[in-house]
């Protein structure tokens, strides 16, 4: 492998039309946050850049639901969302945004270099036109059937369902998702970058040097090579954005996904406005790009093709570890249907805890597949690993040492086979660590570096300090010696997925700065070291804390099926004469009461004209009795009576079906004469 003399991590922009969410954290900040950590403690050079993509159709969308103006819409989210990452121990070296000046410039510069050096071409197409808003459709304002797997809901530039990502023009059914309007197609001129142009390039580069590249990354640049690139268009009609800057390009901006990764790139010049170019101009400079699935083609193919078009020695990526998508409870996390867990929000409610949520992203990560993530699980994790094995390991080790030694690292004397075979495994554990951090694999070295608490414990176990104290107390010295050694592992370990743990634990070792290279060591803090008073590194969570949350969800779910809920479609056809046989009335409620031993029943006392009658409803849940006497209701009055719990019922009170299922007593809004027909 070539030796790199710095490493350029970038993350996936987020719209900037929400919060993120346990989804955005698992597949690319929390695994970009761990890579840069790793790599600034082994002293690399690294840069972690970051920022909200404000710009596209998300944002517009967004604005227009909420009746306020794009640029109000992405101050606010931008906002929430730099601030709960930095909360989160999210270790941006610059989050910025895509409304910058700079940023204006620096894309705008972009694209005029590769108009001036005919990297484009000019093409006037038919396209999706709304005569109604007086606008053209691009992107996600259009929603119709997938031409592919014929889902209904594909936006026009993706189908969420199957993943192609397509033209608008090639739905099927298109609607617009500004008015519901079918829209008419109309003339416009757009700049293609013409991707066929790079696909040798692009073949040799991809499928030939980075064989090494995960396979889900590999396999989806592969199909989209297979199928033959197309020119894409890379500017659109809208009036938010980067304006094209050539001339006659009123009303026109760049496409979002042109200006979006250049984002980086603004964002390094604007962290570094006088080193930038070595980050991304330097052959020994290695760019990572962390994304989710969905940003793949984005990534691998559209913004590399940029790059080449643009020369000047622009580096490509080494590598694009995307992670697939994280479920939560069983569903799709979903903006629009608020199926989601909020950063800002868990920060909220579990105050203190961003390590919790690190681990158990980090241990659920969806790296190969996709996967899910549930409550129960992350108070388990929480409960049965943070605590039972790391703290309490942690904890034991402090405590006897303090007992001890008053807080003192005592010297270790000769070590014997236990000793020795617990120091082994340690040194195993931290290679396998480092070697599943150095190929993306964070899962797996999650999985190593909690071995090590699994190490301590055993070795606690086996040696018993507790009771060779009463006989040997110099072995003692040895054993906590090497428990507080195995400590100061964790401490280090640990540091890329649970910061925050991790300062604590080398505040309670007083230790100075963490080093990789110390990993495996069983003397990072010398003998005759004073530590400082143990705390509690986790606490247990509890039944109430997670049905909470669970709550909340069932509160959501049920929402969204309100949300959902269509008119039952028309029966069939009856003539008049069948619906003048029902003898349907006014009726007055007299009396109201429970059935007795029914649950669900009520009966009532009608006056229905004529005298009276009694009729069973079953309505129960939705009223108390004394709350209908006085009311008017319809009824049903041709029905044979018939017997409900033993009560004789001589006809129907008719009620509507609400969307939750629930009844309402249909009650004239006139006060009518009791014994009125209906018709
Ligand atoms: N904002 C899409 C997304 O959030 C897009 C990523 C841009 S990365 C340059 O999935
Ligand atoms: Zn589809």
């Amino acid at each position: 492998m070539k030796e790199f003399k710095r490493t350029l991590i970038t993350t996936a922009l987020p719209y900037a039309n929400g919060p993120v969410h346990i989804g955005h954290l698992a597949g690319v900040y929390v695994p970009a946050d761990i890579y840069a950590r790793y790599l600034r403690l082994q002293g690399r050079e690294v840069l972690m850049i970051g920022g909200s993509d404000e710009h596209g159709v998300p944002i517009t969308i967004k604005a227009k639901a909420e009746g306020v103006t794009p640029q109000d819409i992405v101050d606010r989210y931008h906002n929430i969302i730099k601030e709960s990452f930095a909360e989160l121990g999210i270790s941006f070296d610059i989050y910025s945004r895509t409304t910058s000046d700079i940023h204006a410039r620096t894309a705008s510069e972009f694209f005029r270099r590769l108009y001036d050096n005919g990297q484009f071409v000019e093409k006037t197409s038919m396209q999706l036109f709304d005569e109604k808003a007086n606008q053209f459709l691009a992107d996600r304002y259009v929603t119709g059937e997938c031409p592919h797997c014929h889902a209904e809901g594909a936006y026009g530039d993706q189908c969420e369902k199957c993943g192609t990502s397509l033209n608008a023009t090639d739905l099927i059914n298109p609607r617009s998702a500004i008015t519901g309007n079918t829209p008419v197609l109309r003339e416009t001129k757009h700049w293609y970058l013409p991707l066929d142009r790079w696909q040798k390039a692009l073949e040799e580069w991809i499928l030939e040097g980075h064989k090494e590249w995960k396979p889900n990354v590999y396999g989806q640049c592969k199909s989209w090579l297979d199928l033959g690139l197309q020119p894409r268009a890379v500017s659109r009609d809208l009036d938010w954005g980067v304006p094209v800057p050539v001339e006659g390009a009123d009303g026109k901006v760049l496409y979002v996904w042109f200006d979006a990764p250049i984002g980086y790139i603004s964002n390094t010049i604007e962290l570094l406005p006088d080193s930038w170019e070595k980050w991304w101009k330097d052959s020994d400079t290695r760019i990572i790009n962390f994304i989710g699935k969905d940003n793949i083609v984005f990534h691998c193919i559209v913004f590399p093709a940029m790059l080449m078009a643009y020369g000047d020695n622009f580096q490509l990526p080494d590598n694009v570890p995307a992670n697939e998508f994280l479920n939560l409870e069983g569903d799709k996390i979903s903006t629009s249907r608020n199926w989601a867990i909020w950063l800002h929000e868990y920060l909220r409610d579990f105050p203190g805890k961003q390590d919790v949520l690190r681990y158990v992203l980090t241990a659920n990560a969806p790296e190969s597949q996709d996967n899910d993530f549930t409550w129960r699980n992350f108070q388990a994790r929480n409960n049965s690993e943070l605590v039972a094995i790391l703290g309490n390991f942690v904890n034991r080790a402090m405590v006897l040492t303090f007992k001890y030694f008053n807080g003192i690292v005592p010297q270790a004397g000769a070590l014997d086979d236990v000793d020795n075979a617990a120091l082994a495994e340690l040194r195993q554990s931290v290679e396998k660590l480092s070697e599943a951090l150095d190929t993306f694999h964070f899962r797996e070295a999650l999985k190593e570096a909690m071995n090590i608490a699994r190490i301590g414990n055993r070795y606690l176990q086996e040696t018993e300090p507790w009771k060779v104290a009463k006989t040997d107390p110099e072995r003692v010295k040895t054993i906590l010696n090497i428990a507080i050694a195995i400590c100061a592992n964790i401490a280090i370990a640990f540091e890329p997925f649970l910061p925050f743990m991790s300062e604590k634990l080398r505040n309670m070792l007083a230790l100075g700065n963490l080093s990789w290279h110390d990993l495996g060591k069983a003397d990072i803090v010398a003998p005759g070291t004073q530590l400082n008073e143990p705390q509690l590194l986790f606490e247990k969570i509890e039944d109430d804390a997670i049905q909470a949350q669970l709550d909340r969800l069932a509160a959501i779910k049920e929402q969204n099926r309100l949300k959902a809920w269509q008119p039952e479609p028309q029966a069939a056809p009856v003539d008049f004469d069948t619906f003048l046989k029902l003898d349907i009335r006014v009726g007055k409620v007299l009396e109201c009461q429970a059935v007795p031993k029914a649950d669900k029943l009520l009966r009532f006392l009608i006056d229905d004209g004529m005298g009276t009658r009694t009729i069973v409803s079953g309505i129960a849940k939705y009223y108390k009795p004394e709350d209908l006497v006085g009311k008017q209701v319809c009824f049903i009055a041709n029905f044979p009576p018939r017997k409900l719990k033993g009560v004789e019922s001589q006809g129907m009170i008719l009620s509507a079906e609400n969307p939750d299922g629930s009844l309402t007593v249909i009650s004239p809004a006139d006060t009518l004469t009791p014994g009125s027909k209906i018709c």
